[in-house]
Order: C-alpha cells, then structure tokens, then sequence
C-alpha cells in the first residue's frame, strides 16, 4: 500500500482547527457574490498569491479580513459541511472545531447566526459521512477580558453545544494571565479549556496556560521544546500537544518542513498531534499535514499510528467512543 493510501485510511481525529481558515478562496468569492459584498481581490489566483506570510499577525490580518464574507446561517452552515467534506475524504472521522465568535459579532453578524450555522452543518455531516464533531468557542486574545465575558455571556442559550473554550489571535503581548477569570468561569459552567501556547510566544506562556488557565489541551506548544523541565512536565501528565506542520511553515515559525520537530516531540515522549490549523491559508487540510511530516521527517507507519492514536486520546469524546477509535 503507499503511503498515501495508509494516511488516507488511518481513521483520525482533527483537534485543531479553525473554521474561519477553511475558507477557500472559491468560496470567498462565491459568499461576496451571493451577501453582495465586495473584496479587495479581482480573481482566485490574486488570493492565492496574497497568503505569503512572514509571520502570525501577517497571516491574521488577511484571515479577518476574508471573514468577512460570512454573513448568514447559510454561509456558516455551507462552510462547515464543505470542511467536513474534505477532512472525510483525508480520513478524519472526529473533529473538535474552533470558531471566533467575536471576528463576527464585531461586525454585527449575531452569535446565533454562526452557532446554528455552524451546528447545522455539523449535524448534516455526521447524518453523511458518521463525522462527529465537537464545537470550541476561541476568545480572540488581543482583545480584552471584558469582551471575552460579554462573548461567554452570548453563548449561554448554546452553551450545552459547546465542549470548550480556547484562545487565539496574536499571541506575543496578549499572555493566557489575561484571562484567567473567563477560563474559571467557562470552567465554572463545565466546559473543558484550550490554548494557544508556544507558537509564537515563550515557554512561559505555556506554564501560564498550563497553571492559570488549566488546559486540557495545548493547542501548538512547539516553543516548550526550549525548556526542558517543561517537556518533562507535558511528558509526564500526557498533556495533548496540537500541532500544526504546514502551518509552522507557512508562518515562518519552522523554517522548512525537513526541520520540523515533530518526530523530536514524538521521541521525547510528548503527546503530539497532527492537524491542519487554517487549511484554506496554509495549503493543506489534516491529510497533507501527515504526508508533508511522514515525508519530510522520515517517519515510519508506527509513528503514524501514534501520531492518530494521540490524536483520539487527545480529543473530548467520553472514554468508551476513544475506546471504539483506538
Ligand atoms: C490562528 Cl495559526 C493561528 N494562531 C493563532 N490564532 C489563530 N487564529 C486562526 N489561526
Ligand atoms: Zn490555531
């Protein structure tokens, strides 16, 4: 069998991604064509071209700005299942999503409209292809806390439909201390918690996540590499690390893919992941994430079979579904 096949035919979940960045430039322009909005691009080809990032806020500004397209339940709704279509066909049969409620609500399209959206299409593919999936609701971090509660506040009619809370956006300057209330209070209400840590900013605020936030889960953590008592710590306690290959490429935080670190991860005993974080932006969904590492790290099958069993152990389902995946 070739490598390809096997990714391909390796059931796994998707722990990392953001919605908003599987949105294709095809759509952009199909969703400013039917909400008669209009974007500064004239063709697909000068989208494309445009996702030439150096670093995170590079690509952050280019991805706010294409959100804005996505206006109605529909437009929510028809992006997600698209994204479920794709992470099918990679093999994906779970999928823990994250969503910017505020990249929205700042621009009047009420919380409703993208939870019901997005839910729908969540239903519609389990109902197609037996996905299950699972919604985090991500405060944007160069905002402040005050905002996060308000967005906390909005999703309460929806909050049985949502498995956690996370943390994203620019991360150097915004530290995880900054919202340390909110996390207890989503804590408070049962929700399990997420972070951005380690993708761009330093070890501490991987310890900040970590003692201040009390993740369940470490969304990239690449930088705890640098400090060796903190990969001892994430080793020990079996915290999932979601890490995102092409990504770290394509925001410059990993220099080429031969270099990246995941097969270090991996034998320093880490719990890793393999996800594709904005697929549309960074040029590949979950399965070209395992083919670029598989390729360009040498890993062997075994080490892909980790990598997706990690990857059930890693996710929200209750103990007895991670069982039928393993
Ligand atoms: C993101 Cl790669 C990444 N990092 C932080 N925030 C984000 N939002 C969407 N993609
Ligand atoms: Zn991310």
């Amino acid at each position: 069998m070739s490598d390809d096949a096997f990714i391909t035919g390796l059931p796994k979940a998707e722990l990392h991604l953001h919605i908003e960045g599987s949105l294709e430039p095809e759509q952009m322009f199909a969703f400013a064509q039917r909400n008669g909005v209009t974007i500064p691009y004239a063709s697909v080809e000068e989208v494309r071209a445009a996702y030439d990032f150096s670093n995170l806020q590079d690509f952050l500004d280019i991805y706010y700005a294409g959100a804005d397209v996505l206006r109605t339940e529909e437009d929510f709704r028809d992006l997600a299942l698209a994204y479920f279509d794709r992470a099918a066909a990679d093999g994906v049969v779970h999928a823990e999503i994250f969503f910017d409620p505020q990249t929205h609500t700042h621009r009047r399209v009420p919380f409703g409209v993208v939870a019901n959206g997005l839910l729908a299409g969540m239903a519609e593919a389990e109902a197609k292809h037996g996905l299950t999936s699972k919604l985090i609701l991500c405060f944007l971090r160069h905002l402040d806390e005050e905002d996060a509660f308000k967005t906390l506040s909005q999703a309460q009619p929806w909050i049985d439909r949502i498995a956690a809370v996370g943390l994203d956006s620019s991360e150097v300057g915004h530290p995880p201390a900054k919202f340390e209330r909110v996390f207890a209070a989503a804590a408070a209400m049962g929700l399990k918690r997420v972070a951005h840590a380690g993708e761009e900013g330093p070890p501490e605020y991987v310890y900040e996540a970590l003692d201040l936030l009390h993740v369940d889960r470490l969304d990239h953590g690449n930088r705890s590499l640098e400090d060796p008592a903190l990969v001892t710590r994430l080793a020990r306690s079996g915290m999932t690390l979601t890490v995102c290959p092409l990504s770290n490429v394509k925001l410059c935080n990993v220099a080429s893919i031969d270099v990246h670190p995941i097969d270090r991860m991996l034998r320093l005993g880490l719990r890793v992941t393999v996800n594709s974080d904005d697929p549309a932006y960074f040029g590949g969904y979950v399965g070209e994430n395992y083919r670029a590492i598989a390729r360009g790290r040498a890993l062997d099958r075994d080490d892909l079979v980790t990598l997706a069993r990690n990857s059930f152990l890693g996710s929200f389902l209750p103990d007895e579904a991670v069982a039928t995946h393993l």
